[in-house]
């Protein structure tokens, strides 16, 4: 019997034990191990029941999803789980930690369930663009009607012991000692001489025909990603289980399993996954990071009060400083308006906001911070502004306290040389609206001390915030890469396309809002503030699309002035506006150019090059660790599509001689701006993709 599986017989009970950290996910050996369990406790005469445990933090959370696109090795998951229902001997599955996915469907072949009160169940393969493999989508609704295995399959949401026992879920939920009371249980039913009871021939969810048809009704109806094919094939899986024999239903998963798995949005998802986790694997993440109680927040306005906001909630002290009392009492109300709206959204309680209350503090005086573990600044985008703000930091706070600036753009090694400490200077990006977005940037400086990146990291986890590390340029990853794609779009204006057109091919492709509609809600103000503040830096030869200039000129900085790209009426509705594309007609024919007509399939080549190009050039530079930690920046803050996974591994899709291809054609137009990157031609050379260099 393979090692991932331990068997141990007591009181005539074998217990099957699956051990293979970290998540007893379900690879090649622990099937093995598996079958052969059954196999021999149904060949050891003294064996009357079995139980299948886990060992270490969890039972299994999912087949290996490392094995998916590798070809399958016997014995697949679903004939595992057959095996296990038809053991002639009873077998209890003792649920701890997170059954998840193939873990819960073990779970769901065995004939009994009980559960520690602290585990978790769910079927959550939705995430990850595939759908329960191994019979799950043919056990839950025979257990639980259709309505609730959809609620589950759909959402992908992971449910509590508890509340799945009283779905019918499981059979039982113990406090403590689990493994003892699940062998109680089996020596119990072998007692009273109870055998199998096999999931598939139940039909306690299927009592009711026609309010299983009305769910299955309701959730087609109410397909809210239909781009997607997980979900739709999970609803047919579902009402095939109400139709079909069970085994013609396992045959008919198997089939939309396979439809999916192999489909172009489960490997990005399957992607985004992976690279989220691989995020945290920085060179500092052996270092002890420093304890952080106290945090000061310079700065009141929406980004800091956020900042301020998930600190709280994350249990820490806050002390917001602003420079006089109404900008501190304005901060104070921000956060108080975000935690009503944590309320009203059920992610807090009353208690809990009058908790974290009574740990915020206010301050006119950064002398406030003398005994703060931790201070970030979210000041406006000035560098003299923030340069003084570190110069007293460096003043008044204790040694060894971490000294963290949010911007976005600023050079944060200049901002480390005013003090006298710039190993304990990091930058911490956060993006706006705070509570919502997942992702920090953790921009590293030349002398930041590897335990204050460390640090940078653990408060991140303690956000539940993807943390992904960035080097020292100007807009670290995310911020570059925009500007390239809103550069790429900006070339295409000027061309021909509308910004109206260049939107609706963005969204087509995925992203919930197009570049223009984003530049209109954030405020066209910010890119022309930084446009001049770099004027003078930029390279003559470069193409410089002026049309954000002219509309600023005019006083149209987007949304909040009613006018940007878009025309807004006063409830907020957006309209195309003529002006507009008679300005950017005007800024055509100044520069000679001649309209052309443009295709969607160019926009989104366009961008999607300019992106990948852009995040070349920062893997050459050394700015990102890895190409997927460009991808999670893109997907956690830039509302790139999930399910393709970022630009970096959409270009391993599309193939990297057709990407440099296409840069080739272009960079006639900008031979600065659509050079390709140099890493390109040796990665052809080598036939190498990005997703090659994510793991070295
Ligand atoms: C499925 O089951 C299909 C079947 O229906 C049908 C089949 C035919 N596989 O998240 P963490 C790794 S699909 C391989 O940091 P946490 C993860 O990469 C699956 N590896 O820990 C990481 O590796 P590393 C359905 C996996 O405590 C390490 O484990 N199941 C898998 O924050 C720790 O992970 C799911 O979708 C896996 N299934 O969270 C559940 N899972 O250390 C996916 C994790 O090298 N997993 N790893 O970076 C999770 O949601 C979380 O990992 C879990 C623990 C909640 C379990």
């Amino acid at each position: 019997m393979a090692q991932a599986v331990g068997w141990t017989v007591r009181d005539g009970v074998a217990v099957v034990s699956v051990d293979n950290p970290p998540v007893n996910a379900l690879g090649h050996a622990v099937r093995r191990g598996l079958v052969d369990a059954i196999a021999v406790a149904e060949a050891d005469s003294r064996v009357r029941a079995v139980v299948i445990a886990a060992a270490g933090r969890t039972f299994p959370a999912g087949a290996d999803i490392r094995e998916f696109g590798k070809p399958p090795e016997d014995p697949w998951l679903p004939e595992v789980c057959d095996r296990i229902e038809a053991c002639s001997k009873p077998v209890i599955a003792a649920l701890h930690g997170t059954a998840l996915g193939g873990g819960f469907e073990v779970a769901l072949a065995a004939h009994y369930r009980i559960a520690l009160a602290s585990a978790r169940v769910g079927l959550p393969e939705v995430t990850l663009g595939i759908l329960p493999g191994a019979g799950g989508t043919q056990r839950t609704p025979r257990l639980i009607g259709a309505e609730q295995a959809l609620r589950l399959m759909l959402t992908g949401k992971p449910i509590g012991a508890a509340e799945a026992m009283a779905m019918g879920l499981i059979d039982g939920v113990v406090e403590d000692d689990l493994l003892e009371q699940a062998v109680a249980l089996a020596v119990m039913l072998a007692d009273e001489g109870k055998g199998p009871r096999p999931t598939r021939d139940r039909r306690d969810g299927m009592r009711d025909p026609v309010a299983y048809e009305a769910a299955i009704k309701a959730a087609r109806d109410g397909l809210k990603a239909p781009r997607l094919p997980a979900p739709g094939r999970i609803i047919d899986c579902v009402e095939a289980a109400l139709l079909l024999p069970f085994d013609n239903g396992l045959a008919f998963e198997r089939a939309a399993f396979e439809d999916c798995v192999t489909s172009p949005e489960s490997a990005g998802l399957r992607h985004a996954f992976f690279a989220e986790r691989r995020a945290a694997k920085i060179p500092e993440a052996k270092e002890t990071p420093r304890p952080v109680g106290h945090a000061g927040v310079i700065g009141g306005g929406l980004m800091g009060a956020g900042i301020a906001h998930v600190l709280l909630g994350a249990g820490l002290r806050v002390t917001l400083i602003e420079r006089d009392r109404d900008a501190l009492a304005g901060g104070l109300q921000r956060v108080a308006v975000m935690e009503e709206q944590a309320i009203a959204r059920g992610k807090m309680t009353e208690k809990e906001r009058d908790a974290q209350w009574a740990r915020l503090f206010g301050a006119l005086d950064v002398g406030a911070l003398a005994e703060a573990d931790l201070v970030i600044e979210a000041v406006y985008e000035d560098e003299a502004l923030k340069a003084g703000i570190f110069r007293e930091l460096d003043r008044v706070m204790r040694p060894g306290a971490v000294l963290a600036t949010n911007t976005s753009y600023l050079d944060i090694d200049q901002l480390a040389r005013v003090t006298s400490r710039p190993a304990d200077v990091i930058g911490l990006h956060f993006f706006s609206p705070v509570p919502a977005m997942k992702l920090l940037e953790v921009v590293v400086g030349a002398q930041t001390a590897p335990d204050v990146v460390a640090t940078g990291f653990e408060l991140a986890k303690q956000l539940g915030k993807v943390a992904v590390r960035a080097g020292v340029c100007d807009g670290f990853i995310g911020n570059r890469i925009l500007t390239a794609y809103r550069t790429a779009a900006d070339f295409l204006l000027e061309d021909g396309a509308t910004p109206y057109q260049v939107d609706a091919a963005m969204r087509a492709f995925g992203f919930p809002l197009g570049p223009y509609q984003v530049l209109d809600m954030t405020g066209l103000d910010i890119s022309w503030a930084r446009r001049q503040r770099l004027a003078g830096t930029r390279d003559p030869r470069a193409r410089y699309v002026a049309i954000g200039d002219r509309l600023c000129e005019a006083g149209w900085f987007g949304r909040k002035s009613g006018r940007g790209y878009y025309r807004y009426d006063a409830a907020g509705s957006a309209s195309e506006d003529p002006e507009v594309l008679a300005l950017i007609a005007a800024e055509r024919e100044a520069k000679g150019i001649v309209a052309r007509t443009i295709g969607d399939d160019e926009i989104r080549d366009r961008c999607l090059c300019a992106m990948v190009n852009e995040g070349a050039r920062l893997l050459g530079e050394g700015i990102a660790l890895r190409p997927s930690d460009i991808d999670v920046v893109m997907l956690a803050g830039y509302g790139y599509p999930r399910w393709r996974g970022g630009p970096m591994q959409t270009a391993d899709q599309r193939g990297m001689l057709q990407i440099r291809n296409l840069l080739a054609d272009y960079v006639g137009e900008d031979p600065i701006f659509w050079a390709p990157a140099a890493i390109f031609e040796e990665m052809i050379k080598y036939g190498r993709k990005f997703s090659d260099m994510d793991e070295g």
